[in-house]
Order: C-alpha cells, then structure tokens, then sequence
C-alpha cells in the first residue's frame, strides 16, 4: 500500500517520518464527513455550518437541546434517515479491506453508520451514533428508534429525557484513551475527508508526527490542519483511497 499512489501527491512538510520496515503496518485512519460525501450525505462545510438557520455548533450542543430538544431532535431525525437511505463507496470499502491487510485502528468522527455497511467490523465512533440513543440522566443506551421526540424519556429509569447518544461541542469524545494509545505506536497516520477544523481530532496528526509516524491527508482540498502531513493525495475519496489502499 503506497503512501504515495498514483493519486496527485505533494510533498507538506520537511519532516522525515521513521522508514516503515514491516509488511504489516499499524496504521491509524481518521475519517471525517468528506469519506460519506459521495454517499449523499452532507458535509458541515458544504452547508455552510447553518442547518435552518441555526449554526451547527448551537444545535449539537448540550445547551442547545436543553433550550429546544425539538429542534435537535428534528435535526437528527433527517440526518438519522438520510443515513438509512445511504449507501457506503468505495471508499468505505477499501478501508475494510485495508484491515485485512495490516493492523488498522479506523476512528471515525462521523456519526453514520456507512464504515459498518461497508464491511469495517472495528470502528471507533469518536463522536457518538446516530443510531444509539442516551439517558441525559442515567446514561444508560440503547438503539435509538429512526424518530426521536422531545417527549420521549429513558427506557430504564424512566426519568432522564432521551438524546441522541452524539458528542457535542463541550463534551469529551468517546474512546479517547484507546486512540490515543494507538496513536503513539502508529507507523502511518492517515485523515481521510476531514477539514481538520474541529478538536481533539484535528490534533491527532501532530500526537502521530511527533511520535515518527508518517502522516498523509486525502482530501478535495487542503484541511485546515494540512501543513502538519507529510503528503496530501486530493481527489474524490472513492476514488483516492482505493488506490491509496491497492
Ligand atoms: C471537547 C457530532 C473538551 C455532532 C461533532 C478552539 C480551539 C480548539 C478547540 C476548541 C476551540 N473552541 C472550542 C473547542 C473545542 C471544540 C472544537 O473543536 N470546536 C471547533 C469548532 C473549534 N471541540 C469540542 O467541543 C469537542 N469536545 O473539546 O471536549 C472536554 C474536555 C474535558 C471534559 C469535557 C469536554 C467535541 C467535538 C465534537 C463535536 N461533535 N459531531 C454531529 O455530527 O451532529 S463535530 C462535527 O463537526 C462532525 O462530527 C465533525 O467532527 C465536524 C465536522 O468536521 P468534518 O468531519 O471534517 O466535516 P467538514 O464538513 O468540516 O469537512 C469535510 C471535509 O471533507 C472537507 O475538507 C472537504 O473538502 C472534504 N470532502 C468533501 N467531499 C469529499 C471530501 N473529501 C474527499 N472526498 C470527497 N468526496
């Protein structure tokens, strides 16, 4: 698997990364909205960080479902039933038979289900499920039905009102000592369709450069981080991460 395939890269950075030796390389991908463009669904920039005239941070916030859980909720009701609609790429794809190949940890900041239909079995959901709901009291979770409402409360104590077991901006993302862990033993560090605009995941690049990994972007265009990877490969990502995987 090239970390520079026949796709359009550059060089980013001076950086020298660690040679990779092994024929089975531990690698950590990170995908954003980018890698399920191509599968219909919108990314954060494309509309423009607005979703009926609210900015996505006021939305997907604790703040903003206390203050009006229906409107978060009918925003992720459309989002929870266009991803049922949608279909994985090829890019979904390759990362799957990318795993089968050398020692993959695939961390997704994307709340879709589109890497699991696609044949990944390990995916770490950094921010949470659309398809998983959460008490905002007990914390308790369970499969969340495809419409939630305001109305709805905790299945198990009977009291917390029931949320989209998503992480919002202010909330800690899930997972994170596992992928911190797998970041520092990282030979190569891939983001795949993320504009590097939102924290800790955009950090992740500079945790894996700084401990040698070789670190490589595949984008439409430069991340708001891209000056921090060693080779940026831009084009389609069903088209770029197959042949980055091949
Ligand atoms: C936390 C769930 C602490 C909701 C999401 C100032 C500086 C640094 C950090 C901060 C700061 N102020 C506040 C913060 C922290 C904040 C943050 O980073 N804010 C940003 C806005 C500055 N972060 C947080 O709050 C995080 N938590 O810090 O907790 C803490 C510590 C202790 C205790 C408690 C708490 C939590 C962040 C998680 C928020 N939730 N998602 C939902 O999905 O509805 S974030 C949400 O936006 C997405 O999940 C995603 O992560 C992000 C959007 O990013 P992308 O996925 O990159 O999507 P985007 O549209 O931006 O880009 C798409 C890219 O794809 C583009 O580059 C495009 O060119 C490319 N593309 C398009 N088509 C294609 C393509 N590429 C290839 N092929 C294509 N076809």
């Amino acid at each position: 698997m090239p970390t520079t395939p026949s796709g359009r890269a550059t060089s980013a950075s001076p950086r020298r990364p660690r040679p990779i030796a092994a024929d089975r390389v531990r690698i950590v991908v990170l995908t954003g909205a980018g890698i399920s463009a191509e599968s219909g669904l919108a990314t954060f920039r494309a509309s423009d960080g607005l979703w009926e005239d609210h900015h996505i941070e006021d939305v997907a916030t604790p703040e903003g479902f206390a203050r009006d859980p229906g409107l978060v909720h009918r925003f992720y009701n459309a989002r929870r039933e266009a991803a049922a609609a949608a279909l994985p790429n090829a890019a979904h794809r390759a990362l799957a038979e990318l795993a089968r190949l050398h020692e993959l940890t695939l961390v997704t900041q994307n709340v879709d289900d589109l890497h699991e239909r696609g044949g990944s079995s390990e995916v770490i959901h950094m921010h949470g499920q659309l398809r998983r709901a959460l008490c905002a009291d007990c914390e308790h979770r369970w499969d969340a039905p495809a419409r939630m409402h305001p109305e709805d409360r905790c299945p198990f104590c009977g009291v917390g009102a029931a949320r989209p077991d998503i992480v919002w901006f202010g909330e800690m993302p899930y997972h994170m000592e596992r992928i911190w862990e797998a970041l520092e033993r990282a030979d190569l560090f891939a983001a795949v369709g993320t504009s590097g605009n939102v924290y800790p995941a955009a950090g992740f690049v500079q945790h894996a450069a700084r401990r040698g990994a070789e670190c490589v972007e595949l984008n439409l265009d430069a991340s708001a981080n891209a000056h921090d990877f060693d080779r940026r490969i831009l084009g389609p990502a069903s088209r770029t991460v197959p042949e980055w995987v091949a």
